[in-house]
């Protein structure tokens, strides 16, 4: 991240009460285009994570979670159905729940059928179209429940809606904190700290493990993350005038078990140029585009970065093979 962006990362606003229901902020998705430029023009060449999930991207990572290698998603899910009652409880009756990065939307659902009277559902996420879709589908489900979509890059600034007395409690799901590095992770967690007052966060994270399991997670051998990561470029064809050959670029994902995370890359297996938007961007054979980190964390050591942001960790529920973990933050 450029230091301006760290900057601005996560900065949460609270309209002041009266003025209604917070604007949709326009998802940095316009300015794809500049930041795609900026990235390859810069060295190593970069293009943020966030970039990934456009519509199409969300689809397809709809796809990752199926994948039988890719254990996240499912820990996670039976994680919040068989502890939904205690972590309902400590939520609390008549909470505000906000969702950063909502996605499919699915694993709000076990919270939403446990929890008492809640006042609002707030899910906040890059992808406009496939929110409000997503919402579309739980207002008819949650037919009572206020649910109020919120399109915004949940790194930089979010504007919610007035505040109202009701206790304000995250949730962030998917271990997607592992995008941001430990540093820009303390800083958005301070942040939320901030913001949740009173209430807390929810969190799932995704645990160091045996660097086999979390390889293959991210190496399918039906090629989905791979489709995933390149849909940078289908997406850089489309939206910047791009016009990358997919096939002369390869996906790249491996452990660093020093780092503690998935580094993934797009590798250009030839020498080459490609235009991007007007410009020429020259990739020399083997040289990478760096497009995504994903940070994994012990469970001692989340608690104590949650700490250092702020929060009060609280309580922990992991799978029996200690493969994911859910940490309950209050903020007091
Ligand atoms: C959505 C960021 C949690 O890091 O595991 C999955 C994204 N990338 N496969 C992750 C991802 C490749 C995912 N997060």
């Amino acid at each position: 991240m450029t230091p301006r962006a760290q900057r601005s990362l996560a900065r949460f606003r609270t309209l002041p009460a009266g003025e209604g229901d917070a604007p949709d902020i326009p998802a940095d998705a316009a300015n794809f285009a500049d930041a795609l430029l900026a990235g390859l023009r810069s060295d190593p060449k970069r293009i943020s994570c966030k970039y990934f999930y456009d519509s199409e991207g969300s689809r397809l990572f709809e796809k990752v979670c199926g994948i039988p290698e890719y254990y996240p998603t499912r820990t996670e899910l039976a994680l919040l159905k068989a502890h939904a009652p205690e972590m309902t409880a400590l939520i609390g009756a008549e909470a505000e729940i906000v969702e950063f990065g909502a996605g499919a939307g699915e694993k709000i659902r076990p919270l939403l059928d446990a929890l008492e009277r809640p006042r609002a559902y707030l899910p906040i996420d890059i992808s406009g179209a496939y929110l409000r879709g997503i919402a579309a589908r739980l207002t008819e489900e949650y037919p009572a429940l206020d649910i109020r979509p919120i399109v915004a890059d949940f790194t930089r600034t979010v504007v919610l809606p007035s505040a109202s007395d009701a206790r304000r409690v995250g949730f962030f799901p998917g271990s997607t904190i592992g995008n941001l590095a430990p540093q820009e992770a303390q800083q958005f967690l301070a942040n939320a700290a901030n913001m949740l007052k009173g209430g807390g966060l929810l969190i799932g994270v995704d645990l160091v493990k045996d660097p086999g399991v979390l390889h293959a997670a991210y190496n399918d051998p039906a090629g989905i993350t791979a489709a995933f990561n390149k849909n940078l470029l289908v997406r850089a064809n489309r939206e910047a005038g791009a016009n990358f050959e997919l096939a002369r670029f390869a996906h790249y994902a491996f452990y660093n078990p020093m780092q503690r995370r998935i580094e993934v890359y797009l590798v250009s297996n030839a020498a080459q140029r490609v235009t991007v938007c007007g410009r020429t961007v020259a990739f020399a054979e083997g040289e990478a585009i760096h497009t995504e980190w994903s940070y994994k964390y012990t469970v001692e050591d989340f608690r104590r970065l949650a700490a250092s942001a702020g929060f009060v960790p609280r309580a922990v529920w992991c799978d029996a093979e200690r493969l994911f973990s859910i940490h309950w933050l209050e903020a007091a």
